[in-house]
């Protein structure tokens, strides 16, 4: 695969990466604000309380042909779609709403995730969230941006001042346990459920938000995410719930403000 000087793969067409997710991502924002609040979602549950549309399958299917034609060598895993292996170290994730359950009530509060990986490291990613017309973007070594303006997160000083944002799954025996760690951190901790992983790490990176956990997460729903924290350069951190530092495939995480997030820990 032909490396751009930012070393990134090239696409075929001769564009960049970073040139090609924005275009994958915007896309789909498109095709969110097209559907969101309409009749014709196909809304179904894939078991209980994880939800998917027709709308999810389709932005997947049309992102996968886009990513696979102008990088046919990577592979490719996606919510919907499923996994295909590539033969390069190169890995497309995609979520093509993460957040869908807010989607589908017509909540305002959902988005695209696209990351590349390099050998299961994160090392492109945006999240772009259409009503807002937010796009988090980072590659690896450049910083995190908000619709291009460098971010470099603020972070509340004590815990009394920190917002916690945190969000639950289908899993039952989970969702109790996500709120036996609520219940154990109120009143310390303003809380918020906010219904996109994606988004929450991302506000997690930005700033916006202090500290972000989930307890049950895929690889799609966190590669972009995980990328925004490392480019704060080391402001943020990511762990798993045994405090090991998070992979896209850790299942559980706490991200957020390093100050913060050790003190949450023992809490
Ligand atoms: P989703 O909307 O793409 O399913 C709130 O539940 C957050 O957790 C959302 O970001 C949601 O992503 C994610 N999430 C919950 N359960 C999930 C599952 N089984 N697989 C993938 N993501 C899940
Ligand atoms: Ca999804």
């Amino acid at each position: 695969m032909t490396t751009s000087p930012d070393g990134l793969p090239l696409a075929a067409t001769g564009r960049t990466a970073q040139s090609v997710v924005l275009e994958a991502a915007h896309y789909a924002g498109k095709i969110h604000l097209q559907y969101f609040r309409g009749d014709h979602l196909g809304a179904r549950e894939k078991r209980h309380a994880d939800v998917v549309t027709d709308v999810d399958i389709s932005i997947e299917r049309e992102l996968r042909q886009l990513l696979m034609r102008e990088f046919p060598s990577a592979g490719f895993l996606g919510e919907e779609t499923g996994e295909s292996e590539g033969d390069s170290e190169y890995t497309w994730t995609v979520d093509p709403i993460d957040g869908t359950a807010n989607f589908v009530r017509g909540i305002p509060h959902f988005a695209t995730t696209i990351a590349l990986l390099k050998n299961d490291a994160p090392v492109l990613g945006i999240t772009y969230d259409a009503i807002r017309k937010d796009t988090f973007f980072a590659a690896a070594g450049r910083g995190l941006t908000l619709n291009g303006v460098p971010m470099k997160p603020n972070y509340a000083t004590s815990i009394e001042e920190a917002n916690l944002g945190f969000d639950i799954g289908p899993e039952e025996d989970l969702n109790v346990r996500a709120f036996d760690i609520i219940r154990s951190l109120l009143p310390m901790y303003r809380a918020r459920l906010l219904g996109s992983a994606a988004l929450g790490f991302a506000y997690a990176a930005a700033g916006i938000i202090d500290l972000y956990f989930h307890l049950a997460l895929k690889p799609w729903d966190v590669a972009a995410g995980l990328l925004f924290i490392q480019e704060t350069d080391a402001d943020a951190v990511s762990i798993d719930f045994d405090g090991a530092p998070a992979t896209p495939w850790s299942g559980s995480y706490l991200v957020g403000a390093r100050n913060l997030l050790e003190r949450m820990r023992t809490a």
